[in-house]
Protein backbone atom coordinates (compact mmCIF):
# COMPACT_ATOMS: atom_id res chain seq x y z
CA UNK A 1 0.00 0.00 0.00
CA UNK A 2 1.30 3.55 -0.77
CA UNK A 3 2.47 5.41 2.42
CA UNK A 4 -0.13 8.14 3.10
CA UNK A 5 0.23 11.76 2.37
CA UNK A 6 0.03 14.90 4.79
CA UNK A 7 0.11 18.30 4.57
CA UNK A 8 0.71 20.63 7.49
CA UNK A 9 0.24 24.29 7.53
CA UNK A 10 2.37 26.22 9.98
CA UNK A 11 5.21 23.21 9.61
CA UNK A 12 8.33 25.87 10.52
CA UNK A 13 6.79 26.39 13.68
CA UNK A 14 6.89 24.73 17.15
CA UNK A 15 4.44 21.90 16.47
CA UNK A 16 4.57 21.75 13.03
CA UNK A 17 8.39 20.62 13.62
CA UNK A 18 7.65 17.98 15.88
CA UNK A 19 4.79 16.41 13.95
CA UNK A 20 6.60 16.53 10.61
CA UNK A 21 8.93 14.43 12.79
CA UNK A 22 6.11 12.31 14.04
CA UNK A 23 4.60 12.02 10.72
CA UNK A 24 8.04 11.20 8.84
CA UNK A 25 8.55 8.43 11.68
CA UNK A 26 5.14 7.23 10.41
CA UNK A 27 6.12 6.63 7.13
CA UNK A 28 4.43 9.40 5.98
CA UNK A 29 5.03 11.56 3.00
CA UNK A 30 5.22 15.66 4.09
CA UNK A 31 4.37 18.47 2.74
CA UNK A 32 4.20 21.85 4.22
CA UNK A 33 3.09 25.32 3.73
CA UNK A 34 5.51 28.07 4.03
CA UNK A 35 6.25 31.86 3.32
CA UNK A 36 7.78 32.46 0.24
CA UNK A 37 10.46 34.59 2.70
CA UNK A 38 11.12 31.40 4.51
CA UNK A 39 12.89 29.71 1.51
CA UNK A 40 14.83 32.78 0.94
CA UNK A 41 15.98 32.75 4.40
CA UNK A 42 16.51 28.61 5.63
CA UNK A 43 18.86 29.31 8.19
CA UNK A 44 17.01 31.78 10.10
CA UNK A 45 13.13 29.99 9.64
CA UNK A 46 13.33 26.89 8.66
CA UNK A 47 15.88 26.06 11.50
CA UNK A 48 13.54 24.05 13.38
CA UNK A 49 13.55 21.67 10.60
CA UNK A 50 16.91 21.17 9.80
CA UNK A 51 17.08 17.96 10.97
CA UNK A 52 14.19 16.84 8.45
CA UNK A 53 14.53 19.75 5.81
CA UNK A 54 15.68 16.90 2.85
CA UNK A 55 12.93 14.76 3.72
CA UNK A 56 10.57 17.40 3.34
CA UNK A 57 8.38 18.99 0.50
CA UNK A 58 7.45 23.02 1.07
CA UNK A 59 5.20 25.07 -0.93
CA UNK A 60 5.35 28.64 -0.90
CA UNK A 61 1.96 30.25 0.23
CA UNK A 62 -0.14 32.19 1.63
CA UNK A 63 -2.82 31.08 3.90
CA UNK A 64 -4.22 34.61 2.98
CA UNK A 65 -5.08 33.69 -0.40
CA UNK A 66 -7.65 31.19 -1.71
CA UNK A 67 -6.21 30.53 -4.65
CA UNK A 68 -3.09 29.49 -3.17
CA UNK A 69 -4.67 27.05 -0.89
CA UNK A 70 -6.40 25.46 -3.48
CA UNK A 71 -3.16 25.63 -5.60
CA UNK A 72 -1.04 23.30 -3.15
CA UNK A 73 -3.91 20.96 -2.01
CA UNK A 74 -4.30 20.55 -5.61
CA UNK A 75 -1.19 19.73 -6.44
CA UNK A 76 -0.51 17.95 -2.84
CA UNK A 77 -3.70 15.86 -2.93
CA UNK A 78 -3.23 14.99 0.80
CA UNK A 79 -4.77 11.89 2.71
CA UNK A 80 -4.67 14.06 6.26
CA UNK A 81 -4.11 17.99 6.66
CA UNK A 82 -3.06 19.47 10.14
CA UNK A 83 -3.93 23.23 9.66
CA UNK A 84 -1.67 24.78 12.54
CA UNK A 85 -0.62 28.15 11.10
CA UNK A 86 -2.41 31.07 12.89
CA UNK A 87 -0.73 34.39 14.05
CA UNK A 88 -0.95 32.63 17.39
CA UNK A 89 0.65 35.27 20.00
CA UNK A 90 -2.07 36.08 22.33
CA UNK A 91 -0.39 40.01 23.30
CA UNK A 92 -0.35 40.51 19.54
CA UNK A 93 -3.72 40.26 18.70
CA UNK A 94 -4.69 43.07 20.51
CA UNK A 95 -2.39 45.81 19.01
CA UNK A 96 -3.56 44.12 15.69
CA UNK A 97 -7.06 42.60 16.11
CA UNK A 98 -7.80 42.83 12.14
CA UNK A 99 -4.74 40.79 10.84
CA UNK A 100 -5.36 38.27 13.45
CA UNK A 101 -9.04 37.74 12.89
CA UNK A 102 -8.55 38.17 8.92
CA UNK A 103 -5.48 35.61 8.81
CA UNK A 104 -6.89 32.86 11.24
CA UNK A 105 -10.77 33.11 10.18
CA UNK A 106 -10.11 33.12 6.73
CA UNK A 107 -6.91 31.08 6.18
CA UNK A 108 -9.08 28.25 7.87
CA UNK A 109 -12.01 28.88 5.67
CA UNK A 110 -9.71 28.76 2.64
CA UNK A 111 -7.94 25.68 3.46
CA UNK A 112 -11.54 23.61 4.66
CA UNK A 113 -13.19 24.75 1.16
CA UNK A 114 -10.56 24.07 -0.92
CA UNK A 115 -10.35 20.29 0.70
CA UNK A 116 -13.94 20.12 0.30
CA UNK A 117 -13.72 20.76 -3.25
CA UNK A 118 -10.54 19.07 -4.20
CA UNK A 119 -9.71 16.07 -1.63
CA UNK A 120 -13.36 15.77 0.21
CA UNK A 121 -12.10 12.68 2.00
CA UNK A 122 -9.06 14.05 3.07
CA UNK A 123 -8.74 14.48 6.83
CA UNK A 124 -8.86 17.59 8.71
CA UNK A 125 -7.16 18.81 11.83
CA UNK A 126 -7.73 22.13 13.03
CA UNK A 127 -5.30 24.01 15.90
CA UNK A 128 -8.64 25.05 18.52
CA UNK A 129 -6.44 26.25 21.90
CA UNK A 130 -7.46 26.68 25.24
CA UNK A 131 -7.83 30.27 24.59
CA UNK A 132 -11.31 29.69 23.52
CA UNK A 133 -12.71 28.97 27.25
CA UNK A 134 -11.16 32.61 28.50
CA UNK A 135 -12.64 33.71 31.31
CA UNK A 136 -13.96 29.98 32.06
CA UNK A 137 -17.35 29.57 34.02
CA UNK A 138 -15.53 25.97 35.55
CA UNK A 139 -12.11 24.84 36.41
CA UNK A 140 -10.97 22.57 34.84
CA UNK A 141 -12.38 23.05 31.17
CA UNK A 142 -13.26 20.45 28.96
CA UNK A 143 -15.38 19.43 25.95
CA UNK A 144 -18.87 20.77 27.44
CA UNK A 145 -17.39 24.13 29.00
CA UNK A 146 -18.77 27.42 27.49
CA UNK A 147 -16.35 29.39 25.15
CA UNK A 148 -16.06 32.87 26.82
CA UNK A 149 -12.57 34.29 24.29
CA UNK A 150 -11.11 37.20 26.04
CA UNK A 151 -9.02 38.12 22.32
CA UNK A 152 -9.17 38.35 18.56
CA UNK A 153 -7.21 35.70 19.15
CA UNK A 154 -9.47 33.72 21.09
CA UNK A 155 -12.32 35.21 19.02
CA UNK A 156 -10.54 33.76 15.86
CA UNK A 157 -10.02 30.24 16.90
CA UNK A 158 -13.80 29.59 18.23
CA UNK A 159 -14.49 30.59 14.71
CA UNK A 160 -12.50 27.75 13.23
CA UNK A 161 -13.48 25.67 15.41
CA UNK A 162 -16.88 26.61 14.74
CA UNK A 163 -16.27 26.28 10.30
CA UNK A 164 -14.43 22.75 11.04
CA UNK A 165 -17.55 21.49 13.20
CA UNK A 166 -20.00 22.98 10.66
CA UNK A 167 -17.35 21.19 7.79
CA UNK A 168 -17.70 17.73 9.50
CA UNK A 169 -21.72 18.06 10.18
CA UNK A 170 -22.90 19.90 6.51
CA UNK A 171 -20.28 18.10 4.14
CA UNK A 172 -19.73 15.57 6.03
CA UNK A 173 -16.05 15.62 6.41
CA UNK A 174 -13.55 13.87 8.74
CA UNK A 175 -13.16 17.77 10.51
CA UNK A 176 -11.65 17.45 14.28
CA UNK A 177 -10.36 20.34 16.63
CA UNK A 178 -7.83 19.73 18.96
CA UNK A 179 -8.39 21.96 22.20
CA UNK A 180 -4.61 22.33 23.15
CA UNK A 181 -3.86 24.10 26.38
CA UNK A 182 -0.66 26.03 26.34
CA UNK A 183 2.51 23.05 25.07
CA UNK A 184 6.31 23.99 25.13
CA UNK A 185 9.44 22.61 24.53
CA UNK A 186 12.70 24.23 23.56
CA UNK A 187 11.49 25.26 19.58
CA UNK A 188 8.86 27.66 21.40
CA UNK A 189 8.88 30.94 20.37
CA UNK A 190 10.88 33.41 22.43
CA UNK A 191 7.64 35.98 22.35
CA UNK A 192 5.66 33.05 24.63
CA UNK A 193 6.40 33.79 28.67
CA UNK A 194 8.28 30.43 29.21
CA UNK A 195 10.54 30.79 26.69
CA UNK A 196 11.31 34.42 27.30
CA UNK A 197 11.82 32.98 30.96
CA UNK A 198 14.14 30.32 30.01
CA UNK A 199 16.16 32.63 27.70
CA UNK A 200 16.24 34.95 29.96
CA UNK A 201 17.79 32.72 32.69
CA UNK A 202 20.41 31.31 30.41
CA UNK A 203 21.69 35.66 29.23
CA UNK A 204 21.51 36.34 33.25
CA UNK A 205 23.46 33.42 33.77
CA UNK A 206 26.00 34.04 30.67
CA UNK A 207 26.30 38.14 31.92
CA UNK A 208 24.43 39.08 29.15
CA UNK A 209 22.14 40.41 30.58
CA UNK A 210 20.74 41.67 34.33
CA UNK A 211 16.95 41.70 34.15
CA UNK A 212 14.21 39.80 33.06
CA UNK A 213 10.44 42.30 32.53
CA UNK A 214 7.66 40.25 32.79
CA UNK A 215 3.79 40.91 32.93
CA UNK A 216 1.22 39.21 34.98
CA UNK A 217 3.09 36.78 37.08
CA UNK A 218 -0.20 35.69 38.74
CA UNK A 219 -1.69 33.97 36.01
CA UNK A 220 -2.24 30.17 35.85
CA UNK A 221 -1.44 27.69 33.07
CA UNK A 222 -1.66 24.08 32.49
CA UNK A 223 2.21 23.76 30.76
CA UNK A 224 2.42 20.54 28.81
CA UNK A 225 5.28 19.38 26.30
CA UNK A 226 4.73 20.21 23.06
CA UNK A 227 6.60 16.99 21.41
CA UNK A 228 3.60 14.66 22.97
CA UNK A 229 0.77 16.98 22.51
CA UNK A 230 1.36 16.69 18.16
CA UNK A 231 0.77 12.61 18.81
CA UNK A 232 -2.77 13.95 20.02
CA UNK A 233 -3.00 15.48 16.90
CA UNK A 234 -2.65 12.58 15.19
CA UNK A 235 -4.70 10.20 17.05
CA UNK A 236 -7.19 12.22 16.48
CA UNK A 237 -7.21 11.65 12.42
CA UNK A 238 -7.01 7.98 13.14
CA UNK A 239 -10.51 7.78 14.69
CA UNK A 240 -13.34 6.40 12.83
CA UNK A 241 -15.41 9.01 13.74
CA UNK A 242 -14.21 12.77 13.67
CA UNK A 243 -14.83 14.69 16.92
CA UNK A 244 -12.76 17.45 19.00
CA UNK A 245 -10.70 16.67 21.94
CA UNK A 246 -9.28 18.58 24.83
CA UNK A 247 -5.47 18.01 25.15
CA UNK A 248 -4.02 19.12 28.62
CA UNK A 249 -2.16 17.55 31.69
CA UNK A 250 -5.11 18.45 33.97
CA UNK A 251 -2.23 20.46 36.21
CA UNK A 252 -2.02 24.11 36.31
CA UNK A 253 0.78 26.25 37.88
CA UNK A 254 1.59 30.47 37.93
CA UNK A 255 4.09 32.09 35.46
CA UNK A 256 5.82 33.14 38.72
CA UNK A 257 6.28 28.91 39.57
CA UNK A 258 7.48 28.75 36.32
CA UNK A 259 10.08 31.39 37.12
CA UNK A 260 11.16 30.35 40.23
CA UNK A 261 11.96 26.63 39.08
CA UNK A 262 13.71 28.25 36.37
CA UNK A 263 15.86 30.15 38.41
CA UNK A 264 16.04 27.90 40.63
CA UNK A 265 17.42 25.68 38.58
CA UNK A 266 20.26 27.03 37.85
CA UNK A 267 21.32 28.42 41.59
CA UNK A 268 19.92 31.92 41.38
CA UNK A 269 17.42 33.67 43.09
CA UNK A 270 14.58 35.28 40.61
CA UNK A 271 13.48 38.25 43.18
CA UNK A 272 16.82 39.62 42.74
CA UNK A 273 16.33 39.49 38.46
CA UNK A 274 12.67 40.07 37.69
CA UNK A 275 10.85 43.47 37.59
CA UNK A 276 7.27 43.43 36.96
CA UNK A 277 6.37 45.76 34.02
CA UNK A 278 2.80 47.22 33.66
CA UNK A 279 3.19 47.92 29.55
CA UNK A 280 3.11 43.85 29.76
CA UNK A 281 -0.22 43.28 31.41
CA UNK A 282 -2.98 42.72 28.42
CA UNK A 283 -6.30 44.67 28.26
CA UNK A 284 -8.22 40.93 28.79
CA UNK A 285 -6.43 38.56 31.09
CA UNK A 286 -6.72 35.10 30.91
CA UNK A 287 -6.84 34.18 34.53
CA UNK A 288 -7.04 30.36 34.87
CA UNK A 289 -6.90 27.52 32.55
CA UNK A 290 -7.01 23.94 33.55
CA UNK A 291 -7.54 21.34 30.85
CA UNK A 292 -9.29 18.30 31.76
CA UNK A 293 -7.96 15.57 29.41
CA UNK A 294 -10.30 12.67 30.28
CA UNK A 295 -12.06 12.13 27.06
CA UNK A 296 -8.76 12.45 25.03
CA UNK A 297 -7.10 9.65 27.59
CA UNK A 298 -10.21 7.63 27.40
CA UNK A 299 -10.92 7.55 23.19
CA UNK A 300 -7.19 8.27 22.02
CA UNK A 301 -5.30 6.45 24.71
CA UNK A 302 -3.19 9.60 24.97
CA UNK A 303 -2.38 11.41 28.00
CA UNK A 304 0.46 13.59 29.28
CA UNK A 305 3.98 11.92 30.29
CA UNK A 306 6.33 15.06 31.06
CA UNK A 307 5.78 16.45 34.45
CA UNK A 308 6.12 20.92 35.07
CA UNK A 309 9.30 20.50 36.74
CA UNK A 310 10.65 18.31 33.81
CA UNK A 311 9.50 20.71 31.21
CA UNK A 312 10.93 23.83 32.97
CA UNK A 313 14.24 22.13 33.45
CA UNK A 314 14.49 20.61 29.88
CA UNK A 315 13.99 24.27 28.39
CA UNK A 316 16.23 26.10 30.78
CA UNK A 317 18.98 23.54 29.87
CA UNK A 318 18.52 23.77 26.21
CA UNK A 319 19.16 27.88 26.57
CA UNK A 320 22.20 27.45 28.66
CA UNK A 321 23.72 25.12 26.19
CA UNK A 322 22.94 27.26 23.22
CA UNK A 323 24.64 29.78 25.30
CA UNK A 324 27.63 27.44 26.03
CA UNK A 325 26.53 27.31 29.61
CA UNK A 326 26.63 23.55 30.42
O1 LIG B 1 3.08 32.40 26.97
P1 LIG B 1 1.90 33.24 26.70
O2 LIG B 1 2.10 34.38 25.77
O3 LIG B 1 0.78 32.23 26.21
P2 LIG B 1 -0.81 32.33 26.14
O4 LIG B 1 -1.29 33.71 26.03
O5 LIG B 1 -1.35 31.51 27.29
O6 LIG B 1 -1.13 31.60 24.76
C1 LIG B 1 -0.42 30.45 24.33
O7 LIG B 1 -1.15 29.29 24.65
C2 LIG B 1 -2.42 29.16 24.00
C3 LIG B 1 -3.04 27.84 24.45
O8 LIG B 1 -3.74 28.08 25.62
C4 LIG B 1 -2.25 29.20 22.50
F1 LIG B 1 -3.44 29.10 21.88
C5 LIG B 1 -1.57 30.48 22.11
O9 LIG B 1 -1.34 30.50 20.71
C6 LIG B 1 -0.23 30.56 22.82
O10 LIG B 1 0.57 29.49 22.37
O11 LIG B 1 1.33 33.85 28.08
C7 LIG B 1 1.03 33.02 29.18
C8 LIG B 1 0.71 33.89 30.39
C9 LIG B 1 -0.33 34.98 30.13
O12 LIG B 1 -1.25 35.00 31.19
C10 LIG B 1 0.48 36.27 30.13
O13 LIG B 1 -0.23 37.42 30.58
O14 LIG B 1 1.89 34.57 30.78
C11 LIG B 1 1.57 35.91 31.11
N1 LIG B 1 2.78 36.73 30.98
C12 LIG B 1 3.37 37.41 32.01
N2 LIG B 1 4.42 38.09 31.56
C13 LIG B 1 3.48 36.96 29.85
C14 LIG B 1 4.52 37.82 30.21
N3 LIG B 1 3.32 36.51 28.60
C15 LIG B 1 4.23 36.89 27.66
N4 LIG B 1 4.10 36.42 26.40
N5 LIG B 1 5.26 37.75 27.97
C16 LIG B 1 5.45 38.25 29.24
O15 LIG B 1 6.38 39.01 29.50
Amino acid sequence: MASKCALITGITGQDGSYLAEWLLGKGYRVHGIVRRVALEDPDHRLSRLKEIRGRLVLHAASLESYASMHRVVHDVQPDECYHLAAQSFVSYSFDDEFSTLNTNINGTHFLLSALKTLTPDCRFYFAGSSEMFGMAETVPQNEGTRFHPRSSYGISKVAGFDLTRNYREAYGMHACSGILFNHESPRRGFEFVTRKITAGVARILAGKSTELRLGNLEALRDWGHAREYVQAMWLMLQQAQPDDYVVATGQCHSVREFVELAFSHVGLDYTKFVTPDPELYRPAEVNVLQGDASKARRVLGWTHQVEFADLVREMVDADCRALGMI
